[in-house]
Parts: structure tokens; sequence; C-alpha cells
């Protein structure tokens, strides 16, 4: 299987379950800089994923498998016994799959692409980062009352893609000082070996 990614983009939670899940990947990095998107074999990712967006995951029978939400899910399915998502079909995996979406529509999206185009202008970002203060207050509140990680006390695929994200905050100012326990979170996850791992093969800086 080959995941195309780039450094440090959301195709960072999907690494982060294949590394925790023991599932080996050939990687592929795409550069999201110039346009048509090249990948580091030379090829026009638009031709890989017309969409042209990372993660995409490249099945051995040449299936393409893209939209981060689901491929956490599949790569998890793919090893039960990791424990990252709950089996299908049980309320415990409707509660990840709500989390998955809430991550992706009010916090990814919030994020992405407003607040890393200054193009779009101070009102549109100002508005973004409100937003998302709003929705970090919310998951802040829920980590309280139920942490260490979103489902409790297991590590799941929704924490992967909240980490990925939430990590931006430094990058595009997002000021994550009214929330501690979502600090506390992302140092946590961060020294998870599988999390270190993945972010230091994308290249990236890794927590002491
Ligand atoms: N709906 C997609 C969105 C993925 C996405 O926004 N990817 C970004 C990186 S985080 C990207 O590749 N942007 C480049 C582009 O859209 O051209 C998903 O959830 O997987």
């Amino acid at each position: 299987m080959k995941l195309y990614y780039s450094a440090g983009a959301c195709s960072l939670s999907p690494h982060i379950v294949a590394v925790e899940a023991g599932i080996p990947l050939d990687l592929e990095r795409v550069s999201l800089g110039k346009t048509p998107h090249t990948t580091a074999s030379g090829i026009d990712f638009s031709t890989v994923n017309p969409n042209g967006y990372v993660p995409a995951l490249e099945l051995d029978d040449g299936t393409l498998l893209t939209e981060g939400p689901a491929i956490v899910q599949y790569l998890a399915d793919l090893k039960p016994e990791s424990g990252l998502a709950p089996a299908a079909g049980t309320l415990a995996r409707v509660q990840v799959q709500s989390w998955l979406n809430f991550i992706g529509t009010e916090l990814h999206k919030m994020y992405s692409p407003w607040l890393f185009h200054a193009e779009y202008g101070e009102q549109a970002q100002t508005v973004a980062r409100k937003k998302i203060a709003e929705r970090l207050a919310f998951v802040d509140a829920h980590l309280a009352a139920g942490g260490p990680f979103l489902l409790g006390e297991r590590f799941s695929v929704a924490d992967a893609y909240l980490f990925t994200i939430v990590s931006w905050s430094k990058l595009v100012h997002v000021d994550l000082s009214a929330f501690a326990h979502v600090r506390n979170y992302l140092d946590r996850v961060a020294q998870r070996p599988a999390v270190k791992e993945a972010m230091k093969a994308e290249g990236l800086k890794v927590a002491a």
C-alpha cells in the first residue's frame, strides 16, 4: 500500500494510524506548493487523485482510497486487534465516526484553507479563528470530563486526526492558551512512539 502524503498535512493522520497498527506503508511525498502538484517520483498528482489533495491511499490492487476519515477506518479495520476503531456496526464506532466528522468539518476545514492563504483576507481569518476557538472549547471540556483521549482511555483513529489538525495551531496563529486540556492532550499524543515515528518519517520536528 502506498500513502500519498505531504509533510505535516492532514495525511499525517492515516500515517500515524498505520504506524500505530503496525501496517507497513510505502510513502510518496506530494509537493502541494505548486500547481499542478507533483509527487516525489515526478508525476502530476491529479492523475492519481483528480481532486489533487492528500491523503490518498493506493491499495495493492490499484484501488485508490481518498478522504482521511475513510482511510483511517480502513486501516484500523485491517488490524482490529489494534483497538484503533471499535467494531463496525457498534454505537462506539458511530461515536468515532461522529468525532471524525466533527474534526473534518468543524476544525480541519476551518483551519484549511482559510488560515493557510493570506489572500482570503483578515476578516475571513478572524471569523475562522473565532469558530475554531468555539470548537476547541467544546473539545477542551470533553477532554476534561472524559479524557485522556477522545473516546476515553483508548487512543483511536479520531485522536490521530485531532492531533494532526490542532498541531497546526502555532503555524497559523490559533491561540491555544485558553485550552489547557487540549494543550496537554497534544503533548501527550506527541509522546507516542508511533506518532514520533510517523513525524520523523515525514521530516518533521519530533517532541523531545
Ligand atoms: N476532504 C479531504 C481534504 C484533504 C485536504 O484538505 N488535504 C489538503 C492537505 S491537509 C491538501 O492536500 N490540499 C491541497 C489542495 O487541495 O490542492 C480529506 O478529508 O481527506
